[in-house]
């Protein structure tokens, strides 16, 4: 039996997404604790000191997710979660064994990471232009395998964008800025990624959110909901 595993998530979380779609992959046994980011529970630092999720505690007694033991070990950072379990649970092969192909996986998360989440968050949050995502999805586009996963097989690398295309396209399909886009923007967004400068994603795309891991995960109409309900909040602490 393996030691106890507790994913602190939040379902609005790409990053959180990511890992759990790593340890469903793995077929672990793990508790999930949903933390109510709007009012993060007291003992929850003795999680993770800098309040974020994800957060996994590893190891230790088994205990209610709400009173973590001293005992088991705090990690978290998604990429760092992500090569933990892919490292803990070999068998699962979530990173593949040829090490050219481990370091493609590792290219694909570090441009997404870098490049991708800063030019999407730009975009939405300040107005910045949109051309950087394009430049990014291309940058990750082109490492794609003609079909397939990023390194063939599922990897740890699809865990990690799964968690933010299916987000990035509810926020462009809906039009959710705090920028000031005009009525329509997010759909002509959308509509270039639909288009031809990104035909291999799009399928990389339908193959990530067929994953039975991912339908199990992700409830898009109640996924638009929330985005929807968080972007209207946003706004009205904008205006206070
Ligand atoms: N670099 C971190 C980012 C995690 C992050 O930003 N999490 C957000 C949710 S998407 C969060 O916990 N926000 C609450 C807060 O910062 O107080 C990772 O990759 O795990």
């Amino acid at each position: 039996m393996s030691e106890q595993i507790t994913l602190y998530s939040n379902v609005a979380s790409p990053y959180t997404h990511g890992v759990e779609l790593a340890l469903l992959e793995a077929k672990v046994n793990f508790k999930k604790f949903e933390v109510n980011l709007k009012d993060k529970p007291e003992w929850y630092t003795k999680v993770n000191p800098v309040g974020q999720v994800p957060a996994i505690t590893y190891g230790g007694p088994d205990v209610p997710p709400d009173q973590p033991s001293p005992e088991s070990v705090k990690l978290r950072e998604s990429t760092i979660l992500l090569e933990f379990i892919a490292e803990r649970f070999p068998e699962a092969r979530l990173l593949p064994q040829d090490l050219v192909l481990r370091a493609k996986a590792r290219l694909f998360i570090d441009i997404a990471k870098t490049k991708l989440l800063p030019a999407w968050f730009g975009c939405f949050r300040k107005g910045e232009p949109v051309e950087a995502v394009f430049v990014a999805l291309e940058q990750l586009q082109e490492l794609l395998p003609p079909t397939g996963f990023v390194v063939g097989e599922w990897s740890i690398a699809d865990a990690y964008i799964s968690g933010i295309l299916p987000r990035a396209e509810i926020v462009f399909e809906n039009n959710l800025n705090q920028s000031g886009w005009t009525e329509g923007q997010g759909q002509e967004i959308m509509a270039v990624l639909r288009g031809p400068r990104f035909a291999r994603l799009t399928q990389y795309t339908q193959d990530l959110t067929a994953r039975p891991s991912f339908k199990a995960t992700f409830d898009k109409p109640a996924m638009t909901d929330m985005y929807k309900r968080l972007f209207a909040s946003r706004a009205a602490a904008q205006k206070q």
